[in-house]
């Protein structure tokens, strides 16, 4: 990784774009974007250069409605080899644990996958065990929505999902993302354990907004302590791209017409966040940034834009705890850092949707 200016000419290059439609990836389009953002130092529109090829993924998740959907799409892609599934503090909070790892099952039976991936307990809460507030509200008080999940085929395996972490980045050196679609505990814990997985792991696609808001993102909240020792690990993340993930009633429509299981699972699911979204946030539809950041593994040019930044988060009380900040310091005498984090700031909404209509085709 380069510095800003590096990755921005890094950009200058063709973009091999490939569309995925029904699990499949097929027809190569190539296009040229020479110059394009020119006009703003520090951004891209070259996805993460070490995402660019097929990958293993570790799912590190609190499902969570849109988790589920996520683990659906990644379960779906022929070019995503999903070593484990580990579950983190988030969604449902500390008294739904247990919820978030049997929904975590429940999703490999809808799947028809059950016994193929392995799913693995792990941090119930955050490092410091400071409290956060659950997001039942979005998610339905058992964390999918309308469905209500009373038994699973599959166990939860008997490796806590730290240690899980560590073997499987060992095991495959420089090959693996973490999938981070919750708060970060685990990754950091596994970081802390053992420093020296950092320069192993491939990279990691955390969901946790742009980075702009002063209002703390979820996932960020749940653990920002677990944030600053990822942020400060040394291993490339990636954030953003939510906003480019909406999906609208009249989508949803279309989905009622697929008539798969998976499907009909989706819209289950999902109407809560719909109508919550549209009804409290004024939204014109239901935002998806946990699936969309496993779209942009399996298919890293629905991505379109990038822009490198030295990122960190605030730890201190009050109402900006959880804050992803990035910037130069122009009133100090230190040195801006390196970036470390690649914020996306374009997307492709229309092919996410078509990979998301694929995925649920299945
Ligand atoms: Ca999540």
């Amino acid at each position: 990784m380069g510095s800003p200016i590096d990755i921005y000419l890094e950009g200058n290059v063709n973009i091999v774009r490939r569309r995925f439609l029904g699990g499949i990836l097929c027809s190569t389009v190539v296009t040229y974007r020479i110059g394009a953002l020119a006009a703003e130092p520090g951004v891209s529109d070259t996805p993460l250069p070490r995402l660019l090829d097929n990958h293993r993924i570790i799912i590190d998740t609190d499902p969570g409605n849109d988790d589920a959907v996520a683990i659906l799409m990644a379960l779906s892609a022929p070019n995503l080899k999903i070593e484990a599934i580990t579950v983190c503090p988030g969604n449902l909070g500390d008294a739904g644990y247990d919820q978030q790892v049997k929904n975590a099952l429940y999703v490999l039976d809808v799947a028809g996958r059950a016994g193929e991936v392995s799913v693995h307990r792990g941090m119930s809460r955050p490092l410091l065990d400071r409290p956060y507030p659950s997001a039942t509200f979005i998610h339905g008080p058992d964390g999918l929505g309308n469905v209500h999940v009373t038994d699973v085929k599959q166990r939860p395996d008997k490796e806590h999902a730290v240690d899980a972490i560590r073997r499987i980045v060992k095991r495959y050196p420089g090959e693996v993302v973490i999938a981070a679609l919750g708060g970060l505990t685990n990754v950091a814990m596994a970081l802390l354990m053992e420093p020296a997985i950092a320069p192993l792991i491939k990279g990691i696609q955390f969901v946790a907004g742009a980075g702009t808001s002063p209002i703390p993102n979820f996932n960020a909240l749940v653990d920002p302590e677990a944030v600053h020792i990822v942020l400060k690990s040394g291993v490339p993340v990636t954030l953003g791209g939510g906003e480019f993930s909406i999906l609208e009633p009249a989508d949803y429509e279309k989905i009622k017409e697929i008539r798969t299981k998976r499907a009909a699972f989706f819209l289950d699911s999902n109407a809560l966040r719909l109508s919550f979204e549209m009804s409290a946030r004024n939204s014109k539809g239901s935002l998806n940034a946990d699936p969309i950041a496993i779209a942009m593994l399996i298919e890293p040019s629905i991505a379109t834009a990038y822009k490198a930044v030295a990122a960190d988060v605030e730890l201190s009380e009050g109402e900006t705890r959880g804050v992803i900040y990035y910037g130069e310091n122009r009133y100090s005498l230190i040195p801006t850092r390196p970036p470390n984090v690649n914020i996306c700031v374009g997307a492709s909404n229309d092919e996410f949707k078509q990979m998301l209509f694929g995925a649920l085709s299945v």
